[in-house]
């Protein structure tokens, strides 16, 4: 995450913020646009929190934006109304949740929470034996880790656009990647990545550079946003000059990794080319600092580029190294061992002050790196940072194409199919609509070029927006959401701890139209909007696909071996194959579960008092648990999840001898 400022913009805390009206002036008004610019422009970054809170209330409408106030709005036709469906699926990140969310647009309404890296007692997930091997334990059975941080969810991809196979998902805490499957939408594979820390961005390829056959994602990109020693083994703890980054790349379907490239600075975001000859990240901190004043020294930091297939050309010929007990090959992408473009792995491109957030246009040909610190969006094209690679510019600052002035703060951005980028502004609380093409001939010096074509203010503080289906060669221009990081007074007071606002806006016209609020709970970072056909579920499960299937409910029974005792039981609706099973106090008891129930949306649940155990069965689906029976008694393990007229009758009886 970027830095919070604190000096949050006043104005946001007290206004009227009724989409229905103007805004109201306020104290500030006597600096305009461009002194305030002047002023972040000065060397006061040291103070910004300050001068964010200095400029509060300022509110830009100049450059040829005037605010979007939502004007008269047909609300209804955005409406679902009951028995109707969706048109678009989001799959969002949970942040400090460690979870995945399905909500569906343009309802949006909540669907689904995927456990990823967390414990969920509803599914079970973190206590079925199934999941914990997913997740990772110890020797002795226990978890690794139960704790994660997800900001960034991406598809696999077919054709520049998504394929509806997979869902990738970083975890920053402990440098885990995890992938869901989208057929079930259940996490399927985690990895833990060597020699990172705060795995921040993350982006699949869209094809292979190696293979023009293979247009399909086979490689997951992975930065990490906090150097290290490396190894980071007890060595260099006092002198950060000596800690340093590597980028991971992925196997899609192994999830493991292939390689790693050493980099300069840190990473922030990641994004890909639709050619999947780049991957590039943001730079905020190229300083090295440890200290947050450090991180915001120069005046510009960068975003670097990595040639994949020169990275595995050199892979390949083993110009590798190892990091500590890795075995993963590593490649030096600094920028000393890289300054000759015609070999070099990687290319820094300098961009203002502490980007945040970099994002590719759907035509494939320009990266938008955000200014956060400075009030700019940098336009790289993609064609001119090969050039650089074919030693044909002098200097890669050459590969940006624009840099226009977008507002105060800008963090994410998303892109339509008619030419414009939406970016969040999180200083200003609006989102800014932008031409590309405009913005191009304004840095070529145009003075008539028209960049800034609307705003809308947002409440408040925007993160990510993203738009429907903006990350494709698909981009349909209908949708933008504004995930706010701040919803004050937006929905009823629940107590010190808000929801976050994630805002539905219509950007199928000239002007963009706030439609509604949403509120998620803390805290997405990022989210997808997938078109509805695209994502193609699985009703039930196949019991032949888990080894472990209790076929038969004849085959119930409980099986003893030594202190080891294995109970198999069924379900189906109302019972449950045994009525009750007898274990002696001490014994290590798994119980496996079948649901023999055929029906779609006829799941059974399964908890154990006193022992921890409660998970869901779906229909055909098995699953395990492992405990000590350490207590003598009866135990009713009863169906947690409605399922039937008799669900609280659907029980069996646990009897522990003493
Ligand atoms: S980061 Cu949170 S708003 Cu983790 Cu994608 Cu920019
Ligand atoms: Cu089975 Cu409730
Ligand atoms: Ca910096």
């Amino acid at each position: 995450m970027f830095l919070r400022f604190t000096g949050l913009k006043r104005s946001s805390f007290t206004g009227n913020h009724d989409v229905t009206k103007t805004k109201e002036p306020t104290e500030n008004t006597a600096l305009d646009d461009a002194g305030r610019r002047n002023f972040l422009n000065t060397a006061a970054f040291a103070g910004l929190a300050g001068a964010s809170l200095g400029l509060a209330g300022c509110q830009p409408d100049g450059e040829g934006g005037a605010t979007s106030t939502g004007g008269s709005i047909d609300y209804g036709k955005y409406q679902v109304h009951p028995g109707q469906l969706d048109e678009y699926y989001a799959f969002s990140s949970g942040g400090h949740s460690g979870e995945v969310r399905i909500y569906v647009l343009p309802s949006g309404r909540l669907l689904k929470r995927i456990p990823v890296f967390n414990i969920d007692c509803m599914t079970g997930w973190g206590i079925t034996n199934e999941s914990k091997k997913i997740l990772g334990t110890h020797p002795d059975g226990t978890l690794k880790y139960w704790t994660g941080d997800t900001h960034h969810v991406h598809p696999s991809y077919t054709d520049g656009t998504y394929d509806g196979r997979y869902l990738f998902v970083n975890d920053k805490i402990h440098g885990r990647i995890a992938r869901v499957r989208l057929d079930t939408m259940e996490c399927d594979k985690i990895t833990e990545l060597p020699n990172i820390q705060g795995f921040h961005g993350i982006f699949p390829d869209k094809c292979d550079p190696l293979d023009s056959a293979v247009n399909y994602t086979t490689r997951v990109f992975c930065g990490s946003e906090f150097h290290t020693p490396l190894p980071n083994d007890g060595r260099d703890l006092d002198d950060p000059t000596r800690y340093s980054c590597v980028f991971t790349c992925v196997d899609a379907e192994t999830l493991e990794p292939r390689w790693q490239c050493q980099v300069d600075g840190n990473m922030d975001l990641v994004a890909t080319s639709y050619d999947g000859k780049l991957v590039c990240s943001n730079q905020y901190n190229t300083e090295g600092g440890a200290v947050f004043a450090d991180m915001m020294l120069r005046e510009r930091d960068a975003c670097v580029f990595l040639n994949v297939a020169r990275i595995e050309a050199a892979v390949k010929a083993g110009k590798t190294f190892t990091i500590g007990d890795s075995k993963v090959p590593v490649v030096d992408g600094t920028q000393a061992a890289n300054a000759d473009p015609a070999t070099a792995l990687t290319c820094y491109v300098p961009v203002p002050k502490n980007p945040h957030g970099v994002n590719i246009s759907p035509d494939g040909r320009y990266y938008a790196c955000s200014g956060k610190l400075s009030p700019t969006a940098t336009l790289i094209a993609h064609d001119r940072v090969l050039q650089w690679f074919e030693g044909r510019l002098q200097d890669p600052r050459e590969a940006v194409v624009a840099e226009p002035e977008i507002g105060l703060g800008p963090l994410h951005s998303a892109f339509d199919n008619r030419g414009f980028c939406y970016t969040t502004l999180f200083l200003d609380s609006q989102i800014v609509k932008w031409n590309i093409e405009a913005a191009i001939k304004a840095y070529q010096g145009d003075s008539s070029a028209q960049v800034v074509v609307d705003r809308l203010d947002v409440h408040y503080q925007p993160g990510h927006g993203f738009t429907s289906m903006g990350e494709t060669r698909e981009a349909d221009g209908k949708y933008f959401i504004s995930d706010n990081k701040f919803a004050k007074d937006r929905f009823l007071p629940v107590g010190p701890l808000h929801p976050e606002n994630s805002q539905l806006i219509d950007i199928s016209g000239d002007k963009m139209k706030l439609v509604h609020d949403t509120p998620v709970w803390s805290e997405p970072h990022d989210s997808i909007v997938v078109r509805r056909d695209i994502i193609k579920t699985r009703q039930i499960y196949n019991m032949d696909d888990f080894p472990h299937a209790v076929k038969s409910p004849l085959d119930c029974r409980v099986e003893r071996n030594g202190r080891k005792v294995t109970v198999y039981l069924t379900s189906q609706a109302p019972t449950f194959g045994l009525t009750e099973f007898k274990v002696k106090r001490g014994d290590e008891v798994t119980i496996i579960l079948t649901n023999h129930d055929k029906v779609e949306d006829l799941t059974h649940g399964f908890a154990i008092p006193k022992h921890n155990i409660n998970f869901i069965v779906n229909p055909q689906e098995t699953k395990s648990v492992a405990f000590i029976a350490d207590k003598p008694g009866v135990y009713w393990c009863y169906c947690t999840h409605f399922c039937h007229a008799l669900h609280l009758e659907m029980r069996s009886r646990m009897l522990v001898e003493a």
